[in-house]
């Protein structure tokens, strides 16, 4: 009897904490690090990862969520592909009593008590950081004005709607700064690389400034401008986000004028947080992210010490 009860008490202690995880994709250098970072400190944690790849989609990740339902996890975390549409499966886990908490991207819900807690940046600053830059950039230039093209994130994600108005506000009324055009490049090199080639063929030479919403779309883009003919961070001023290496290399090589940071790097801010939610402490609903702005002058210096 002694040794039943001991064998039982131990196994109850050491049962790891399981957490469903569903992630947008695989669509950038940015979203490699992120699932990079949420793997390895799952496992520093000993909490049992079951992780599902999204591919872009939201039905993906409802049908993800809704399995994770199935099998009773004790926390369920994810990043959401966009910001509408997330009530239902919201309230299925609510009803099922398993603790919800977001990372990177925030969802557009009435009810906060659907989820604990969002972990990630401030879009709207890394916007208007971009914005600042490229206002200061604007003040010391010769030109009258500077003619910018734009490419948009997700359509419908927290990170490509809050950019683009965090850096509209930054370059509102500035009368050296005319947008010219603006389209979503979905976040991939492929896609930023194709609509400025659209861009290019439109509007040719009159193009002084991309704006793009992730480093990748600006890698994609800088080919483009290259097969064009023109010299990128030079002929085009490119203003974009994120921070990672790629980005780093391409100012390096002086093709890229400034990178915000965006930090992928939230597995142990997440693992910290579900080990709280479950054992019933508290966490705050909004845990943000701390991050910097890195112009090409200091790229070289920093590129050694980047992590992502
Ligand atoms: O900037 C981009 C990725 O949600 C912050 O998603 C993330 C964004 C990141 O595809 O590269």
């Amino acid at each position: 009897f002694a040794l039943a009860v001991a064998a039982s008490g131990s196994s109850f202690a050491a049962k790891p904490l399981v957490m469903g995880f569903s992630q947008v994709g695989a669509e950038s250098e940015w979203r490699s690090a992120n699932t990079a970072s949420i793997k390895d400190a799952a496992k520093q944690a000993g909490i049992t990862l079951k992780f599902a790849d999204a591919q872009q989609k939201q039905e993906n990740q409802v049908k993800a969520i809704r399995s994770f339902i199935a099998q009773r996890v004790d926390v369920i975390a994810f990043s959401p592909v966009v910001e509408t549409g997330w009530e239902t499966v919201l309230r299925e886990a609510k009803a099922a009593k398993i603790p919800v908490i977001l990372t990177d991207r925030a969802v557009n819900v009435a009810d906060k008590s659907l989820y604990v807690t969002l972990i990630g940046s401030d879009f709207v600053e890394e916007g208007r950081r971009a914005g600042r830059w490229l206002a200061d950039y604007a003040a010391k230039s010769n030109k009258p004005v500077l003619n910018v093209v734009e490419l948009q994130g997700t359509v419908g994600s927290a990170p490509a709607l809050d950019r683009k108005a965090g850096f509209e506000e930054a370059i509102k009324g500035n009368p050296k700064l005319k947008m010219l055009r603006t389209q979503t490049g979905e976040f991939t090199r492929a896609k930023g690389k194709e609509v400025m080639e659209a861009f290019l063929k439109a509007h040719g030479k009159d193009i002084n400034v991309l704006y793009a919403h992730n480093d990748d779309m600006a890698i994609g883009a800088i080919q483009a401008i290259e097969e064009a003919g023109l010299k990128p961070g030079k002929d085009i001023i490119i203003v974009s986000i994120d921070g990672v290496k790629g980005a780093f290399q391409a100012m390096v090589a002086g093709k890229l004028n400034v990178s915000v940071e965006c930090s992928p790097l939230l597995g142990p801010q997440l693992m910290k947080a579900a080990q709280d939610v479950v054992a019933g402490k508290p966490v705050p609903p909004r845990i943000v992210t701390e991050e910097r702005v890195f112009p090409a002058e200091v790229a070289a210096k920093e590129l050694p010490n980047r992590k992502y």
